[in-house]
């Protein structure tokens, strides 16, 4: 893909594809919709299979709302297919691999030609762009390298973007904070929660994280309140942007959010054409899809991925999509309410760690540091949740018994389910390096 470019409003010079009208972003759209469903068709058995079940044949999309009469894609075709059955390339012109990390399960396996990698880079470059970062600034990128896609997919967009990189990667977090203090970055790309280590961690050291260089922060890989992102702003004195993305689709950089208005990630709709479906409901059908503005279920189509082209692959993240504004044609995504798998019943109610989030951050005495414990106690049917969170350093025990009153009823309101809330030390809960884990599931297996 070139490289066009054009004057910008701002300091920054945008991709064309960044500045076009809605009405030419659907034109490309259909017509790189209408190439990949052909070339999926002639080269992935498995969507062969799936077409033909469904009767439907790539010529069959005449318009882009056709697109919801072709079937899902799902993690589990990914894990039949396993490792390379998704591929649409002879091995020789795959590039490069990565995978899931396969903790539930088998892993996943997504696979890059050299022209996809290019990209993917441009979106990651594109995304960074948007949340303030420019060519010429130092990046500390803190997302794990590896099979994992955060650590090399920032570190090729930064580098496309004319950027420092510090390859730092996830983990040993002392020498994080100290390459911090003398390489004096003015970004840092890492997941919400391991900011959030970061900057307890200087505390902890006598180092105030607002006193860094750095400027800003582009932060995903898992989910995030409007609450955390003030809670990381203020702390480190730094300007907090979104990054979504995910392996199957391609990686960091689907979405990225703009600094000048913080309101939610553009889907960068010259690469992926999303879709909003039921999430317990879901169908296949024209009508099933649902309205902008809808919540449910993200599915995406790539419409120039050479080496895994994705077909209506639902992401089981819960959100919707919002009209383009920092990049008008481009849809945005509002926050990620949380993953359908994540999910937690509770006695008839739903409930997200996200929620939770939200609620305890606005009670002054309590800190970002919670888990989500299920349990189900010996004889009963009904099913426990214990939120156990850390106090901040300076509330005394009444002030942390006032303050688990508080979030319980907080929680009984907002989310409506009981629960018990038990205030822990500072430190005592165990911190993210990378995609921290929220819910402990106790409950006996059925
Ligand atoms: O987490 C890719 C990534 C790396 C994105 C670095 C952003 C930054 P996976 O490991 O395949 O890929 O996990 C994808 O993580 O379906 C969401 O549930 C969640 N996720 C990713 N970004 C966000 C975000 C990477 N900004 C899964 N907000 C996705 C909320 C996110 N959830």
């Amino acid at each position: 893909m070139t490289q066009e470019t054009v004057a910008a409003p701002s300091d920054a010079v945008l991709d064309r594809e960044e500045t076009i009208s809605r009405d030419e972003l659907e034109a490309l759209q259909l017509s790189r919709l209408q190439h990949t469903l052909a070339y999926a068709y002639d080269r992935v058995p498995l969507y062969k299979r799936k077409f033909d079940e469904a009767g439907v044949h790539p010529t069959d999309l005449r318009e882009l709302s056709d697109l919801g009469k072709f079937p899902f894609t799902t993690k589990e075709d990914l894990r039949l297919e396993y490792p390379f059955g998704m591929f649409a390339v002879p091995q020789h012109e795959v590039a490069r691999i990565h995978a899931s990390s396969g903790t539930t399960g088998r892993a996943t396996v997504v696979g890059y030609t050299k022209q996809d990698l290019a990209d993917w880079a441009k979106l990651v470059a594109r995304s960074l762009r948007a949340s303030g970062v420019r060519p010429g600034m130092k990046v500390h990128n803190a997302y794990g390298y590896g099979l994992f896609t955060g650590g090399l997919g920032a570190h090729a967009g930064a580098e496309a973007l004319g950027c420092t990189v510090i390859p730092i990667s996830g983990g040993q977090t002392e020498r994080q904070i100290t390459l911090i203090q003398d390489f004096e970055p003015d970004v840092i790309l890492s997941t919400p929660t391991y900011l959030l280590t970061i900057a307890d961690a200087m505390v902890k050291q006598g180092i105030d994280p607002a006193s860094t260089s750095l400027k800003y922060a582009v932060l995903g890989a898992e989910p995030w309140t409007e609450e955390m992102r003030h809670e990381l702003e203020v702390t480190m004195n730094i300007k907090a942007c979104d990054i979504y993305g995910l392996s199957e689709v391609m990686g960091p950089g689907v979405a990225g959010e703009a600094v000048e208005t913080q309101d939610g990630s553009h889907i960068w709709e010259d690469h992926f054409r999303p879709e909003i479906i039921d999430a317990f409901n879901p169908a296949v059908g024209v009508d099933s899809v649902l309205g902008d503005g809808e919540h449910g279920e993200l599915v995406f189509t790539s419409l120039t991925k050479e080496a895994l082209p994705i077909i209506r692959y639902r992401t089981k993240d819960l959100t919707r999509l919002l009209p383009g504004t920092a990049r008008p044609a481009h849809r945005r995504m509002g926050r990620i309410t949380g993953r359908s798998d994540d999910m937690i019943i509770l006695r008839g109610v739903n409930l997200f760690p996200s929620q939770i989030e939200e609620i305890a951050l606005r009670i002054p005495e309590l800190s970002p540091h919670f888990q989500l414990e299920l349990t189900r106690p010996e004889g009963q049917r009904m099913d426990q949740l214990t939120v156990r969170i850390e106090r901040r350093e300076s509330v005394t025990p009444e002030g942390s018994a006032a303050a688990a009153r508080t979030l319980t009823e907080q929680i009984k309101i907002h989310v409506g389910s009981s629960c018990t809330v038990d205030v822990v030390d500072p430190g005592s809960l165990e911190r993210s390096n990378g995609k921290l884990r929220r819910i402990y599931d106790m409950r006996p297996k059925a």
